[in-house]
């Protein structure tokens, strides 16, 4: 269904070859890094480097913060410093879990996935759903959004929380979990309860990254999930949940989880000092024994993912960054993997996509924990997935429900 125009969605749009005036280089490699990158996805019209230039920074901090791109998404205006600030203190003031999610989340194995576990607590949330009480008290559709919208903040404001507890359970256990500081933004909060609260540039990193992976238009698999369900008049917790689990697939969110997991074993069968051929060899041996290379691909985009070139910004900014020898082997990988996609000659896209250098910089910074990545990236796209979901109660969308065929059907239409 690429290329099917069949939803509205009007916080953020793709376009697969805005990003594509590559500067003539002699070496062609070299040419990734210059790219005119600011361009490819827009959130109400501004690139990411529009968004860094206008959006509101967490005091002290530079980077956009997660509350000044959710008033963008919700309301396609710029917020104030202040209106951000007032957005941050909202959220904490709403951020604890209900105990009985505390407890439940507290009794899942340590052996089940972070994400499923993320699921599970999200979908739990929705027994303090208003939209859920006011439906069943018998309210008119021109009133939904706002039982949506009231919903959609708590659950944005509830998920450090979750997925806080979730990393301590599975990784920390006993650790002790940090209240809610109300001084607070979202993701310092978020990153103070990971127990890197000290480290500002993780979380400066983080607010980044949650920023920026917070909408990608409506057809990826999470977001379209989140909007389907949510056309069922579920609520934001269920419509989310089920978002999630699209998620969690190796070929959309997942992906961050895999590249770590490709990368370190590359660093273990082909040592320390990996040359630009040792990649070459690699990649062809994953292609040859019919894996993809995750971190590379993308369903719409046609040009390296400008969210990938952002991330790769805020490495060039710090020069430990770029001295890690992790950061070095992905920064290596997409100097090689573009020339060997194209001669491998399927994927459409043969740039890298955000999954490909993600992780990288949190597994440099100590959070090694990569079947996690995902779970941070789920608190992320719920910016976009939630915003969606009150604007389509308030325009009254209808049911999704699209056509499908039979085989047989099928094989007629190709008979003709
Ligand atoms: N490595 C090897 N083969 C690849 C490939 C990659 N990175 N990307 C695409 N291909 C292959 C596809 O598997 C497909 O092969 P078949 O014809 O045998 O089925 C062919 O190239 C054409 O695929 P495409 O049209 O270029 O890509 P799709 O729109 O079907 O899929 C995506 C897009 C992202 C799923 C795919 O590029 C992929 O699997 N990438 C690796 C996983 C990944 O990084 N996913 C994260 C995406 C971002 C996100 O959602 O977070």
């Amino acid at each position: 269904m690429r290329g099917l125009r069949a939803m509205l969605w009007d916080s953020s749009v793709l376009d697969p070859e805005e990003a594509s005036h590559s500067l003539y280089m002699p070496y062609p490699y070299l040419s990734l890094f210059l790219f005119v990158h600011d361009q490819g996805i827009r959130f109400h019209g501004l690139s990411i480097p529009d968004c860094q230039k206008a959006l509101p920074a967490a005091p002290g901090g530079k980077e956009i913060i997660a509350e000044s791109m959710l008033w963008l998404l919700l309301t396609g205006q710029v917020p104030s410093a202040e209106q951000t600030q007032q957005l941050s203190r909202e959220l904490a003031q709403k951020g604890n879990l209900p105990p009985f999610v505390e407890k439940l989340i507290d009794s899942l194995p340590g052996t089940l996935h972070p994400m499923t576990q993320l699921g599970i607590g999200v979908a739990a949330l929705n027994r303090d759903s208003s939209f859920q009480a006011a439906y069943e008290r018998g309210i008119k559709k021109s009133e939904y959004w706002t039982y949506t919208l009231d919903d959609s903040i708590n659950l944005v404001a509830r998920l450090p929380a979750l997925a806080a507890r979730i990393y301590r359970n599975v990784y920390k256990p006993g650790a002790a979990l940090p209240e809610i500081d109300p001084n607070l933004d979202l993701v310092g909060n978020y990153s103070r309860m990971l127990g890197y609260g000290d480290n500002h540039d993780l979380t400066e990193y983080l607010r980044l990254y949650i920023s920026i992976h917070g909408d990608h238009e409506g057809g990826n698999a999470s977001a379209h999930t989140a909007h389907l369900v949510g056309s069922t008049l579920s609520d934001p917790y269920l419509s989310y949940a089920a978002a999630l689990f699209a998620l969690a697939g190796p070929l959309h969110g997942l992906a961050n989880q895999e590249v770590l997991r490709w990368q370190l074993s590359m660093l273990k069968e082909v040592g320390e000092e990996v040359s630009h051929d040792t990649i070459r060899e690699y990649l062809w041996e994953t292609l040859k024994s019919g894996q993809v290379v995750p971190g590379y691909g993308h369903g719409v985009l046609r040009n390296p993912d400008p969210r990938f070139i952002a991330l790769q910004e805020f490495c060039e900014s710090k020069p430990e960054l770029l001295s890690s020898p992790i950061i070095q082997l992905v920064k290596k990988t997409y100097e090689v993997a573009p020339n060997v996609l194209k001669e491998h000659g399927k994927t459409k896209n043969p740039y890298p996509n955000v999954d490909a250098a993600s992780g990288c910089v949190l597994y440099h910074y100590g959070l090694t924990e990569f079947k996690y990545y995902t779970v941070i990236f789920g608190v992320s796209r719920a910016l976009g997935c939630v915003t969606q979901l009150v604007w389509a109660r308030a325009l009254g969308l209808p049911l999704e429900r699209p056509k499908s065929y039979s085989l047989e059907a099928i094989e007629q239409l190709a008979s003709k």
